[in-house]
């Protein structure tokens, strides 16, 4: 699954065909994802870094396809101190001739039975704050096969994604590398958390397949009531909107990967890195609240079965709960959308897109769908052109909520004219209708007291 996104075989479609792969293999691995993820976002970071020797050392293990050669990468940022406020990270860095030897406690590293890290630390001297830290790159194990300066205090007792080694260690002079020079390591890392943010963006729709496929499964074979459970209107209501939220979110987070395709082949334009930048908070920080609504009630779609330990089905919840707190928490996240729109062009960028979804909408229930979204998003611009200081943080997630569905029921409205075109085929046009429905404007739906809408389950 590494090697299909560098060998580019598909060209700007290359992403594309690598998620397609994330989407179906990740329910079904134990959240083997988990570590691919760090390991893509590894590889990426380290391309992006330009650093020739590590490139030339790292990247064939890390996107090898031969077991014997691959190596996954871990991602060590949380230490106690800074789980989301990652500046105020304590790891120090000393010289050690033409290499690095760094101290310090990681509070979080999970697949802790990586080959290799990528690491923040702060070189002796350095200031205070994120760009005070550098980025380094650690390889776990010594020629001898021993874990190199590297002690192992425990495994982490998680709520969920338990089968997930994420470990407690101290770093205790560990040989380190640095990728990017002496400082800026948090920029330097972005790359990787960007990548690792889509694969949670898609880890959590593809979670909400398997429920939904497990629900249906279920609901054909389960009679009550002298009827399967798939012939009782109230409870074929209750999946249509989980599944509406399912398609919004498949969409969502496979056109952030798109743009990431066309990125990685040179054929972004600068409007089209910006609309990326914007996306990937927001299909994270969506589709991660959508996957634990969906996944509670996928959960009570079985009863009581539902709630046992050997169908499954609580450790699909439990490890989709996950989805909304790694790799940034949803009001980080939400304060990485407002950083995002920094440079000036991402809305602009964005509205083009909106207007080009929209345009190519005719059927006439299609076109109800595109109005309120286009409304919803008007209402977010109104939103932020207006608000500062402490009243644009407060309302920050219900913003960036308000973009992501509001942009989501585009691309839905989008993928149902094709289908009613090409294969009329009306399901994707119920799929939009529904999501309308359960609400995309979380700006207005704020002052709606008591509105029960899934879309402000979604965003807790
Ligand atoms: C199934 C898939 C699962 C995936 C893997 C699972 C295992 C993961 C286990 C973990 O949880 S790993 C740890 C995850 N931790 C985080 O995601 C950290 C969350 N916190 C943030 O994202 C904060 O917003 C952040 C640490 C980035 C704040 O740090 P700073 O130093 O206060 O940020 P600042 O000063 O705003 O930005 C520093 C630079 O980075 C700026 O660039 P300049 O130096 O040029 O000004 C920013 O523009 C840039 N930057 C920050 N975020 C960026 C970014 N650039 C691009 N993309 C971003 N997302």
């Amino acid at each position: 699954m590494i090697a299909t996104a560098y060998e580019q075989r598909n060209g700007r479609h290359s992403r594309i065909h690598q998620f397609a792969l994330v989407h179906l293999f990740t329910p079904a691995t134990d959240v083997y994802s988990c570590p691919l993820a760090m390991t893509d976002g590894a590889a990426r970071a380290l391309k992006s870094s330009g650093n020739k020797a590590l490139i030339e050392r790292a990247l064939p293990h890390l996107t090898s396809r031969d077991p014997e050669q691959f190596w996954t990468s871990g991602q060590w940022m949380t230490e106690s101190t800074g789980g989301s406020d990652v500046g105020l990270t304590e790891t120090t860095a000393r010289r050690d001739g033409a290499r690095w030897r760094l101290h310090g406690r990681k509070w979080f590293t999970s697949a802790a039975t990586s080959q290799m890290a990528l690491t923040l630390a702060r070189p002796e001297g350095n200031p205070a704050g994120g760009k005070g830290l550098a980025l380094f790159y650690v390889e776990t194990r010594d020629a001898g096969g021993q874990l190199d300066h590297i002690l192992v205090h425990r495994l982490k007792d998680k709520f969920g994604t338990r089968k997930v080694p994420t470990a407690e260690l101290t770093l205790d002079g560990t040989p380190a590398v640095a990728v990017a020079g002496e400082a800026d390591g948090v920029r330097n890392i972005s790359p990787m958390l960007n990548v690792t943010r889509t694969w949670n963006s898609v880890s959590a729709v593809s979670y909400m397949r398997r429920g939904l496929a497990l629900a249906r499964d279920y609901a054909r074979k389960r009679v009550a009531f002298g009827a399967p459970l798939a012939g009782k209107p109230l409870h074929v209501d209750t999946l249509a909107g989980l599944q509406a939220e399912y398609e919004a979110a498949f969409h969502l987070a496979f056109f952030a990967v798109e743009l990431i395709g066309r990125d990685e082949s040179g054929q972004l334009d600068p409007s089209g890195r910006e609309l990326l930048r914007l996306l990937t908070p927001i299909a994270k920080l969506v589709t991660g609240k959508q996957s634990v609504t969906v996944l509670s009630e996928i959960m009570e779609s079985f009863g009581g079965a539902g709630y046992v330990e050997d169908t499954g089905l609580p450790s699909l919840l439990r490890d989709a709960q996950v989805f909304s707190i790694w790799e940034g928490t949803t009001n980080v996240l939400s304060l990485d959308v407002l950083r995002a729109l920094q440079s000036g062009g991402a809305l602009a960028a964005l509205q083009i897109e909106i207007e080009t979804l929209a345009s190519g909408v005719r059927d006439l229930r299609l076109l109800a769908c595109a109005k309120s979204a286009q409304g919803a998003l008007l209402s977010a611009q109104q939103w932020i052109a207006g608000t500062s200081g402490d009243e644009l943080e407060a309302g920050a997630r219900r913003f960036a909520m308000t973009l992501g569905r509001a942009f989501a029921l585009l691309l839905l409205c989008r993928q149902a004219q094709w289908s009613l075109d090409h294969q009329k085929d009306p399901r994707s046009l119920y799929a939009a209708e529904r999501f309308a429905r359960n609400g995309v404007d979380v700006i207005a739906s704020e002052d709606i007291k008591g509105s029960s809408s899934l879309a402000n389950d979604a965003m807790g």
